[in-house]
């Protein structure tokens, strides 16, 4: 038996029309999501340092909101390769501030880029709406019993490994297979603790302990993880596996980035991960044109 056929009996194929978080119920099929990134860190890679200020945090997030984002996800922690972890109390002084001062002005679903359990109560008391986990809810899925009892969505992401070692040699026999049954896997834990079926997302988590080749594969074969029956995310903003193909350095990758939205949208990825809203919005909106026709 091939390993393609061994994830086909995990999962069913069911593309998912609707995603719940909280209050807000998200048509998938009716447009791709995007999804705006604002890293309150010092050391994210593509944008660390530049909105610890939470006036400077404040003023992007309403940029990208009328650059045409339609959730804006915040970020404490860094989770490049090499990142160093931070306790929760500096993960939640970062974001705490930036969230009471915007949540009240926005009327879209705010993210949070977490796999702590007492950040994200901390942050779905303050009305964040979806825990973007890129542990992908390990352990007992105490994360997930949080997301749960708080009615709030969860976007399961895979990683092999940790920040820390990830991009340590990592190997694969079949990537797509594999990132497949992880999330499998783990989709069954968030369901068992309680999360709604309906309010969760899987990501197979671009960049994070995968080789370029591995991160090619997974866009190119994006469609494989409709079986999960799950809405699909994906992140390829700024990353390595875009330097690679065009030896271009952070700051010059927003064509190759646009590139991977292209693929990912065009095999129905619901939410696009983006730290430049505006060009992206108008390549998403296109493209969902294109497909509708
Ligand atoms: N990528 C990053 C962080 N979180 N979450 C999901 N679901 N998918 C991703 O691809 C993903 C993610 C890394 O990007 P960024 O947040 O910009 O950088 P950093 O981790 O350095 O803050």
């Amino acid at each position: 038996m091939t390993q393609q056929t061994q994830v086909s009996q995990i999962v069913s194929d069911d593309r998912s029309t609707s995603f719940r978080c909280r209050d807000h119920r998200l048509d998938v099929q009716e447009k791709t999501w995007i999804v705006g990134v604002l890293n309150i860190t010092p050391d994210s890679f593509s944008d660390g340092g530049r909105f610890l200020d939470p006036g400077a945090a404040g003023d992007q997030a309403m940029r990208m909101v009328e650059e045409g984002a339609d959730i804006l996800e915040f970020g404490g922690e860094s989770t490049r390769p090499g990142a160093v972890p931070v306790p929760a109390d500096e993960e939640l002084r970062r974001i705490l501030p930036v969230l009471r001062e915007l949540r009240p002005k926005l009327v879209i679903p705010v993210a949070v880029d977490t796999y702590k359990p007492e950040v994200a109560r901390a942050v779905l008391e303050e009305g964040a709406d979806i825990i973007n986990d890129v542990y992908g809810v390990r352990g007992e899925g105490r994360l997930a019993a949080v997301v749960a009892e708080k009615r709030a969505g969860l976007v399961i992401m895979h990683m092999k490994g940790t920040p820390q070692d990830m991009q340590i040699e990592p190997r694969y026999d079949d990537v797509v297979s594999e990132v497949s049954a992880f999330l499998a896997d783990r989709v069954a834990l968030a369901e068992r603790m309680g999360v709604d079926p309906q309010s969760i997302i899987v990501d197979p988590g671009l960049g994070f302990g995968k080789r370029s080749r591995d991160n090619l594969a997974l866009l190119r074969h994006l469609e494989e993880f409709h079986r999960l029956g799950k809405p699909i995310m994906v992140g390829p903003s700024r990353k390595s596996l875009v330097g690679d193909v065009l030896n271009l350095p952070v700051e010059q990758r927003q064509h190759g980035t646009a590139a991977c939205i292209a693929a990912a949208v065009w095999q129905g990825a619901a939410f696009v991960r983006v730290h430049e809203v505006r060009p992206c919005a108008h390549l998403v909106r296109m493209l969902d044109a294109i497909r509708r026709a």
